[in-house]
């Protein structure tokens, strides 16, 4: 091959006849829809998890199963994303090779988008997927990695369907086969036909970790939401979290606010208890439900002395984890459903689940769901 490459050499070297705009602008298709429930998901995940102070006084406690369903889907579809982004990069690979580069400043910018979306929609698949297997091999903090590629990979996929969109509009429609046209391309039907085999095929062997009745199928996903101590999972254990020894008879839990008070493990015991069934729904994709028992958060909110509008800080004896100190929005505090669990499934707590207490409130992310609770402290 001479240099620069002459046009038709280059064509010559990528001799498949599927790097063409109709193979592409289906996979698009399909793989935009993932990014996008990717994009609207993980939004969600944020504002839950990090509300910003407008949002705050806004968060829903209902439904009971949203983070669930919300978190689960953002796995799902950011797990099929992957053999779609493969497929798609492959349709396309020999444009890369386009000679010259630019024919104007306009393309040059285009091609410059063209980086931003491959290389960030191929960090965040393989960060996102990588977490759900809890490995962090990078230095840097994977939320707000995330988060910010996130907004670097939607902002490309605009720009870059503004770009094409000629192309994609003429190809968007199957064109019929009286006309003459690149549908006769051999082999397209079968292509899309084995992308569309793989994107089942991870679903159905991951999808379990979430929705309940593929878990028979749940053999790649990291988490079965069923094995664990008292048939749930941990990510936490007693023993990372230095809480294995605590002993039910010393322990206290502290409420403050205007009027401070403690109670033993006993006295908790002793007021009005009530069983919700909810979900642990981990950021991380898997969720179990059980059958919670144990004190109302409101009921121990007014003994202090606080209202409706209060939130919270709570504070575990696990004080060298990530998510030993975690803050609980009002909406939150006043629901019902939310409530300090002594209990699951009728069961006192495993040193696991955080005995002798832990929060448990719906429509909650798993990581604020705080295990071994030493004090609730009523902060506005
Ligand atoms: C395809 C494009 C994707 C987009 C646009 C996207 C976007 C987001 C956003 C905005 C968040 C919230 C981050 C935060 O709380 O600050 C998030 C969280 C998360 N995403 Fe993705 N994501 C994508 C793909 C994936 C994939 C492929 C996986 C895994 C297979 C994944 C797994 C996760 C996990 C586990 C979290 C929760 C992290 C945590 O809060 O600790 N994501 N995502
Ligand atoms: N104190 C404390 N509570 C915690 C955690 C933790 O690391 N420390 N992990 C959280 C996470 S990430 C999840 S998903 C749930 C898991 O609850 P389980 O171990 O009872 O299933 O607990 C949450 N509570
Ligand atoms: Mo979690």
């Amino acid at each position: 091959m001479s240099f620069p490459p002459k046009p038709a050499e280059l064509q010559s070297a990528f001799s498949s006849k599927l790097h063409e705009p109709r193979t592409a602008v289906v996979l698009g298709r399909w793989l935009g829809a993932t990014f996008l429930i990717c994009f609207a998901t993980g939004l969600i995940s944020h504002g839950l998890q990090d509300p910003p102070g407008w949002l705050r006084g806004h968060l829903p406690s209902r439904p009971v199963d949203g983070y669930r369903v919300t978190q689960g889907l953002h796995v799902i579809s950011g797990i099929a994303a992957i053999p779609l982004l493969g497929a798609k990069l492959w349709t396309v690979y020999p444009k890369l090779f386009a000679w010259p580069p630019a024919k104007s400043v306009l393309q040059a910018l285009e091609r410059l988008g063209i980086v931003l979306l491959v290389g960030s929609a191929l960090l965040e698949v393989f960060t996102g997927l990588l977490n759900t297997l809890q490995w962090y091999p990078w230095p840097f903090p994977f939320r707000q990695t995330h988060f910010w590629l996130a907004w670097i990979a939607i902002g490309g996929l605009l720009l870059h369907i503004a770009a094409k969109w000629p192309e994609i509009a003429a190809n968007w429609r199957r064109v019929r086969a009286d006309r003459e046209d690149a549908d006769a391309v051999p082999g397209r039907r079968a292509f899309l036909g084995g992308v569309a085999l793989s994107v089942l095929t991870v679903t159905l062997v991951t999808a379990g970790q979430s929705v309940p009745w593929l878990r028979r199928l749940d053999l790649l996903a990291p988490r079965r939401p069923d094995l664990g101590p008292q048939g749930l999972p941990v990510n936490r254990t007693a023993q990372a979290a230095g809480t294995v020894d605590v002993s039910g008879a010393d322990w206290r839990l502290a409420v403050t606010g205007p009027h401070p008070y403690t109670l033993s493990l006993d006295e908790l015991g002793a007021l009005p208890q009530y069983t919700a069934q909810l979900p642990i729904s981990c950021v991380e994709g898997w969720s179990a439900s059980a059958h919670w028992t144990g004190v109302r958060v409101r009921d121990l909110v007014e003994r202090v002395g606080g209202d409706g509008t209060a939130r919270l800080r709570i504070v575990s004896l696990d004080r060298d984890g990530a998510y030993g100190v975690t803050e609980m929005e009002a909406s939150y505090a006043r629901d019902p459903l939310t409530l300090l669990a002594l209990r699951v499934n009728g069961d006192v707590l495993a040193a696991d689940h955080g005995y002798p207490a832990r929060i448990i409130a719906p429509n909650r992310p798993g990581v604020l769901q705080t295990k071994w609770v030493a004090r609730l402290e009523v902060i506005a």
